[in-house]
């Protein structure tokens, strides 16, 4: 109730001040989420307020330095005197303006922190350095994948440390902690695919930690749900793999190019013997592969560290199947 009058309120008077801003601008990419609203217009409101001190504050100086300059025939005099009416004034309208702030900042706060009742909920898991999606029905995937104009409800959480998801379209974010659920929510306005961030830094691959958003017609999402259901049963074995290693966040510590990142580089690694951290070698076979994704702290490559998460209880005896036949295929 209090969020309606209130961003009822700041969509009459804000806009009016400082123009409509429905299109994205220099500062902010378009509102693609009906609560970004809110979000802008105590964004804009800030700026422009800052930009008009800004330019009276620095024009008064450059004014006061050039008129008021010490000259022959000009000395300095003390002339100044309190003067209770400049200084109430130079009070009360900084209190009105910082009042009118928290307002718009309060109301749009208490929007993104409250979903409506009916919202499609995902259960978001962050973890060094990926995302991983839960939708009602079990599917799991890396990208989030949402029915336009239906409120999303984003229930998350973290294996590790603290991340933050973030999605600047929607103007949401929202700390993501180990230990407790957080939430937050947003609904899709227009089809399309926009980016979503982690903004707490969380280590090493920090910024490899992207995922997109995709906003899907209703009918399409059903069906992307449908097929992202049961990638075993959709796709040939090492496709099926592709995908599972994209949706497990693989990628973001494992190239399939040849260039090492906080992983080594899986192309072309079965066949070969590889060099361990503590002197000993293995050869990189099926059981090798099995071991790796399951107890990765066993066998430590040399030149890497042991920065693996188990998927002990995450893939299931079929899915390692198809993630080793897809390394495979890299050779
Ligand atoms: C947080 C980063 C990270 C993620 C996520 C990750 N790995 Fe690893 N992985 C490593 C590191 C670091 C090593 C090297 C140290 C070691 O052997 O444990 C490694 C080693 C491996 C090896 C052995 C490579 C070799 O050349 O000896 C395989 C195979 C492997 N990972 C597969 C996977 C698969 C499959 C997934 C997804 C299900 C995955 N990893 C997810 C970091 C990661
Ligand atoms: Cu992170």
């Amino acid at each position: 109730m209090l969020g309606q009058v209130g961003s009822g309120l700041a969509q009459l008077v804000v806009p009016a001040l400082v123009g409509q801003s429905s299109t994205g601008s220099f500062w902010l990419p378009p509102p693609d989420s009906v609560a970004s609203g809110a979000v802008d217009h105590a964004f804009h409101f800030v700026m422009y307020v800052s930009y008009f001190f800004f330019a009276l504050i620095f024009g008064l100086i450059v004014l006061f330095v050039v008129k008021y300059r010490r000259r022959p025939g000009a000395e300095a005099v003390k002339t100044a005197k309190s003067s209770l009416a400049l200084e109430a004034t130079w009070s009360l309208i900084p209190l009105a303006l910082t009042i009118v702030m928290f307002y718009l900042g309060f109301v749009g706060y208490v929007e993104l922190r409250s979903p409506p009742e009916r919202a499609y909920e995902i259960s978001v898991l962050a973890r060094k350095w990926s995302w991983q999606f839960t939708y009602p029905d079990g599917t799991i995937d890396n990208n989030l994948h949402v029915p336009v104009g239906e409120p999303v409800r984003l229930v998350m959480t973290s294996d590790d440390v603290i991340h933050s998801l973030s999605i600047p379209a929607f103007r949401v974010k929202m700390d993501v902690v180990p230990g407790r659920y957080t939430r937050t929510w947003f609904q899709g306005k227009e089809l399309g695919t926009y980016d979503l961030y982690c903004t707490e830094y969380c280590g090493t691959g920090h910024s490899d930690m992207l995922a997109s958003v995709v906003v899907h017609e209703a009918d399409d999402f059903r069906a992307w749900l449908k097929a992202a259901g049961d990638v075993l049963g959709n796709n040939p074995p090492a496709k099926a793999g592709e995908i599972l290693f994209r949706r497990h966040g693989c990628g973001s510590c494992h190239s399939t190019d040849g260039t090492p990142r906080v992983g080594p580089s899986l192309q072309g690694i079965v066949g070969q013997t590889h060099a361990m951290a503590d002197g000993s070698s293995a050869a990189v076979d099926e059981n090798y592969i099995r071991q790796s994704i399951l107890e990765p702290g066993t066998k430590i490559r040399q030149g890497f560290r042991n920065q693996m998460p188990t998927y002990k209880g995450r893939l299931n005896d079929q899915e390692i199947t198809a993630i080793i036949q897809y390394i495979k295929s890299l050779n």
